[in-house]
């Protein structure tokens, strides 16, 4: 029954088919699309790489697989999809408008979307959009969600705005503390009242030269799951905070309150906590800056490499708000260390590219571990790093198995 609603109400089968069902009026009631079913075939996403995994259709949450994120800037078919209820049907870019309001904006606006391309400054920035729950498959005991490894992350360039200049142009009074969106997407009770999620940023954030109001992904409008026609991206923060689909701006002259920001929703234990202990709402610290990361992008685990060859290992690395110091390899379990070669991020807040060239010296299984450090010396856990009850912030190092034959 809801997933009838899903399919006929919402028109989002379209979007996951990649064509519009001809004979929808037929279709029997509960019957979903055999295309959509994932046990006969993957279901085919439109515009997406087919060899994304499918991790929920209602709503609609899809993963990268490591090996598929090597490229430099992730295009917009590899990019995972993480949506908290169903987008908005087909919608007309003409007619969109952003409108800005809360308490502590002195000048309520609204704005199309051709007045924010042409009034303020265009810039494009490479940055890094990760859920918080990446990598949760891993805690124990298991954390309820979306049972993510290790793709919910990408690193496109977005085009768009600077979300400051915007700020500006409405005013904003001296008591603003959060700024936050709401997006056009739906509930998935179909409650119009309700708001799938509606997050934001302090506003010392919300005003870094990198809080963009994107229109645009890597050249190109934005992709229908990805939030077109315009959306926030704001890099080295959990991605639930660069809402899509973006229609409304608030400045709060409080710690904005809105669908997803209380209670255990992108919220840690402020002090550790033992695994499977119940932690209450109130001890409970929203997410800010992600920690430091990296992932093995190149070879794909399970790679067989004839002894003779040589490996070239690549990756990426990212540090929340900070950037990455250094990335280390490992082919003996941690016991040694070796210093991978690491760039410089195409800008602050995007993803770092390190490489190096590996020799094993017999034929036999081996694992490769990554391990990034960040500018303040913090370096990512061999393992598990602290549990907590909704299974965020796992930035444990990432291990490729690599036999040589
Ligand atoms: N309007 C809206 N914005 C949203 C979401 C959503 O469900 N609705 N999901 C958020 C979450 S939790 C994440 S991780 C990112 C994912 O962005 P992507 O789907 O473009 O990869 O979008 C964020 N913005
Ligand atoms: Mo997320």
């Amino acid at each position: 029954m809801r997933r009838r609603g899903f399919l006929r109400g919402l028109g989002q089968a379209g979007v996951l088919l990649g064509a519009p069902i001809v004979f929808e009026r037929f279709l029997p009631a509960g019957l979903t699309p055999v295309a959509l079913v994932q046990a006969a075939q993957p279901p085919v996403l439109a515009g997406k790489d087919p060899r994304l995994q499918v991790l929920n259709d209602r709503p609609v949450n899809v993963e990268t697989p490591a090996h598929l994120l090597d490229d430099r800037v992730t295009p917009a078919k590899r990019m995972f999809v993480r949506n908290n209820g169903h987008p908005p049907p087909a919608v007309d870019p003409r007619s969109w408008t952003l409108v800005v309001r809360g308490e502590s904006i002195r000048r309520e606006t609204s704005y199309t979307l051709d007045e924010l391309k042409r009034r303020f400054e265009n810039v494009s920035l490479q940055l890094v959009i990760e859920c918080g729950g990446n990598g949760r498959a891993e805690f124990v005991p298991p954390a309820s969600g979306n049972q993510w490894r290790l793709g919910a992350v990408a690193c496109p360039r977005f085009d768009g705005i600077r979300l400051r200049d915007l700020l500006d142009d409405c005013g904003v009074q001296d008591d603003a503390v959060y700024v936050a969106y709401r997006g056009a997407d739906t509930h998935l009770s179909g409650d119009p009242q309700r708001d799938p999620i509606s997050r934001g940023v302090p506003l010392a954030k919300a005003i870094e030269a990198e809080s963009l109001v994107a229109f645009g992904m890597n050249g190109e409008p934005l992709h229908p799951l990805h939030g077109h026609p315009l959306r926030l991206a704001i890099g080295g923060w959990p991605g639930s905070v660069s809402g899509k689909w973006l229609n409304e701006l608030l400045v709060r002259d409080r710690v904005h309150d809105g669908a997803k920001m209380g209670g255990q929703s992108y919220r840690v234990p402020c002090a550790p906590v033992e695994p499977g202990e119940k932690v209450p709402d109130e001890a409970m610290c929203i997410i800010e800056s992600m920690p430091v990361k990296s992932l093995i992008t190149h070879p794909q685990t399970g790679l067989r490499l004839p002894l003779d060859e040589s490996l070239t290992v690549r990756g990426h690395a990212w540090a929340g708000d900070l950037a990455v110091e250094r990335v280390e390899l490992s082919i003996d379990f941690g016991a040694t260390w070796r210093a991978a070669e690491l760039e410089a991020p195409a800008n602050r807040l995007a993803w770092q590219h390190f490489s190096a060239h590996v020799d094993l010296p017999q034929r036999g299984y081996y694992e490769i571990w990554a391990r990034a450090t960040d500018t303040a010396g913090v370096a990512q856990p061999m393992l598990l790093p602290g549990w907590n009850p909704k299974g965020y912030l796992n930035n444990a190092t990432h291990r490729v198995a690599v036999y040589a034959v």
